[in-house]
């Protein structure tokens, strides 16, 4: 077999190139092939090498594949070793994403020279990491303190130009980057420069109270979470031990959290995120739909935030509303969202407004007559809906794709309103539309394949993260959220309360406990719907007995400034004794007897429903397979991803 490693001598400068698709992961191969070449290298009258990849990016990190089996030399740390101590100058040029080890690859090298367009970044943490090849050690040291531990604890990548304003790239190229690689590593040998090694330079000075301060930010940022804290021990052992101790300590810190269940469970979720985009059945190669233009029809808060998301991603869109008062309305909402952005920093004014303009609003259905897409985002009327898709159908082009933004309704119901159910789909975003990752893809009955290839690939380019749900009411996430509520219901009844129910769940790791999730989604918004639910669909009365009476008494949950809690002008939750006294009511009417109650046992009833209900999902096929639910579970609900979603920690954990 060749090596995906290939390593020439062009004029007096040796060149390495790793070419190993898709991303040029660190296997084994491409590690021994490194050090093949270095073996060349070192004896054949090269003045210098340079390092490159072939294909879309530069080495993109370790191959996790091969991670949680038993180890092949050479070892990466080796690889990098080698590479430092080689004794001419050893330039890295980077294309695309230098990541984790593959920017670790580059830290080593001598030289490091990179595209523009390139990014680099020590994504670890996000795997339940830390940098394992010497990143933790050198970062500082190029970098200072503060840039290595923001780079490596948050584990967001930085652009080139970025990267080079902290010392971590020492020149961009315009241009050809293998042309620009070349001209420098000929401009160094003519300098006589000599290898550069990262291992040999001084930590730039620093604050010692900065260790403790991160410890602190991350206790609280990274709730839980046990690499970012690692991550620190190692960064304060390159400030204050050798450069070898503090490799020794990065090693025995790696291989703990590799042994560890949390980057087990992280590392499940990163091929569980990128399986999901994968259909069973449906080949790669099925044709897809251009969609250079999209109609939304409703402009409140959902579909405003649908709106932004194409317009954020280049795409027009045209807001249809049912009044010019509605569509103002609609507006001034995606304004100040808009606004919003810029205030925080997220969005510069120019492209605020650059996106801002790509949205049109109208009152007439004629405005969707040569729309790609057209998605409906109005409240849940089942009727309304239908209504809304008959029209679609009468004004949308042939081919145009017609799509429910529904959380709960029946998508071969609403295809069935139009004359083309093949084109017709579910595209269930989450509020807020325009934040929220999680996009679930209902795939009805007639829906025809390359429409839902389109809608795949179309999340994506809205950088969305697309789950296939077949047709149920609340399809994987909000069907699976019922039996979770009822749940927690039961345990308010049972002797807990709203603050040790919501307290026990964001200790374990949910980004925030069911019942401030209700009071955030409103309270009236479950009552409506149970009203149009017969008494078998609604489940044991015990389980809503308590929303009900809140809602009854005025209680809508934070947009009435009260719920399971009250809430100041701030929307800051307070836990409220009128609450506790309509619980014990309601139980002492129920003939419940209250009792006391651990976290420990919230814990496991709440998740121990979610993964019930998962299971039953995946038995009757709603969902592809165990690990999509996972997706659903942390891009929408709040789950941490550190704990492999809930099917994942259901199996681990035998529940
Ligand atoms: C590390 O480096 C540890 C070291 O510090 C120490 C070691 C001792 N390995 O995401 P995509 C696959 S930890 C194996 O859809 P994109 C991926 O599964 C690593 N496979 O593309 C997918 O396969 P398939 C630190 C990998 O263009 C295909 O490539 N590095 C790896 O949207 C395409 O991926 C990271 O955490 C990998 N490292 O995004 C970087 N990476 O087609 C992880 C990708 O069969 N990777 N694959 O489903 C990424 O962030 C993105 O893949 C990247 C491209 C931005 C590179």
């Amino acid at each position: 077999m060749s090596s995906p490693v290939n390593y020439t001598l062009t004029d007096n400068i040796g060149v390495i190139t790793i070419d190993s698709p898709p991303v040029n992961a660190l296997s084994q191969a491409v590690r021994q092939g490194i050090m093949d070449a270095l073996d060349v290298a070192d004896s054949d009258g090269s003045k210098a090498v340079v390092i490159l990849c072939d294909g879309r990016t530069f080495i993109a990190g370790a191959d996790i594949s091969e991670f949680g089996k038993p180890l092949k030399d050479p070892w990466l740390p080796e690889v990098v070793n080698r590479i430092e101590a080689t004794d001419k100058p050893v330039i890295a040029a980077i294309h695309g994403t230098a990541l984790g080890g593959g920017f670790e690859v580059a830290l080593s090298a001598h030289y490091r020279c990179a595209l523009a367009s390139a990014k680099v970044g020590l994504p670890e943490v996000k795997l339940g990491l830390l940098p394992g090849a010497g990143g933790t050690q050198r970062t500082p040291r190029l970098a200072g303190i503060e840039a290595a531990l923001q780079l490596m604890t948050s584990g967001v990548p930085i652009a080139a130009a970025q990267a080079m304003e902290v010392g971590l790239i020492d020149r961009l190229v315009d241009g050809d980057l293998y042309e620009g690689a070349m001209a420098w590593a000929q401009e160094l040998v003519a300098a006589g420069a000599v290898p550069r090694r990262t291992s040999e330079q001084e930590i730039p000075a620093y604050d010692a109270a900065i260790f403790d301060a991160f410890r602190g930010t991350l206790a609280k940022r990274a709730r839980g979470q046990i690499a970012p804290q690692r991550i620190v021990d190692c960064v304060e052992g390159a400030a204050t031990l050798s450069f070898a101790d503090g490799l020794a300590l990065e090693r025995s810190k790696f291989a703990e959290l590799m042994d560890g269940e949390q980057s087990a469970a992280l590392r499940h979720f990163f091929f569980a995120e990128r399986q999901a985009a994968k259909i069973d059945g449906l080949s790669k190669d099925t044709p897809t739909r251009p969609v250079e233009s999209v109609g939304v029809i409703g402009g409140g808060t959902m579909g405003g935030g649908i709106a932004m998301s194409f317009a954020n991603a280049g795409i027009p869109v045209t807001l249809i509303e049912i009044s010019d008062d509605a569509l103002a309305r609609g507006l001034s909402i995606i304004d100040r969202n808009y606004a919003g952005s810029v205030k925080r920093g997220k969005l510069s004014e120019s492209a605020a407004a650059a996106c801002r303009a790509l949205i049109s609003g109208a009152t007439d259905y004629a405005a969707l007559a040569e729309v790609d897409m057209a998605i409906e985002a109005v409240f849940e009327d089942p009727n309304l809906k239908k209504d809304i898709f008959a029209k679609l159908d009468a004004v949308c082009k042939q081919g145009a794709i017609l799509a429910t933004n529904t959380s709960y309704q029946d998508v071969d119901a609403i295809a069935a309103a139009t004359q083309r159910p093949a084109d017709v789909i579910g595209m269930h975003f989450f509020s807020p539309a325009h934040i929220m990752k999680l996009l679930e893809v209902v795939r009805g009955e007639k829906t025809a394949d390359d429409v839902l290839a389109t809608c795949m690939q179309l999340a994506k380019r809205i950088r969305k993260v697309p789950v296939v749900s077949r047709v149920c009411y609340g399809f994987i996430g909000n069907r699976m959220l019922q039996p979770y509520g009822q749940q927690s219901q039961l345990l308010l009844l049972e002797g807990a309360t709203p603050e040790q129910v919501d307290g026990a769940m964001e200790s374990w790791g949910m980004a925030m406990g069911p019942l401030r999730v209700f009071d955030l989604a409103g309270l009236d918004v479950g009552y409506k719907a149970r009203e149009a639910l017969s008494d078998e669909e609604k489940g044991d009365p015990a389980s809503y007995r308590v929303p009900d009476l809140l809602v009854e008494a005025g209680r809508l949950g934070q947009k009435s400034g009260s719920g399971f809690y009250s809430y100041d002008e701030d929307r800051k939750p307070t836990p409220d004794p009128v609450v506790h006294e309509i619980i014990q009511t309601a139980a002492a009417d129920l003939g419940i007897e209250r009792r006391k109650i651990s976290d420990e046992e919230i814990v496991e009833r709440l998740i121990g429903a979610l993964v019930d209900e998962g299971r039953k999902i995946i038995d009757e096929g709603i969902a592809q397979r165990s690990s999509d639910i996972d997706v659903v579970y942390v891009y929408g609900y709040g789950f941490p991803a550190w704990r492999g979603g809930p099917m994942y920690y259901g199996d681990s954990a035998s529940l």
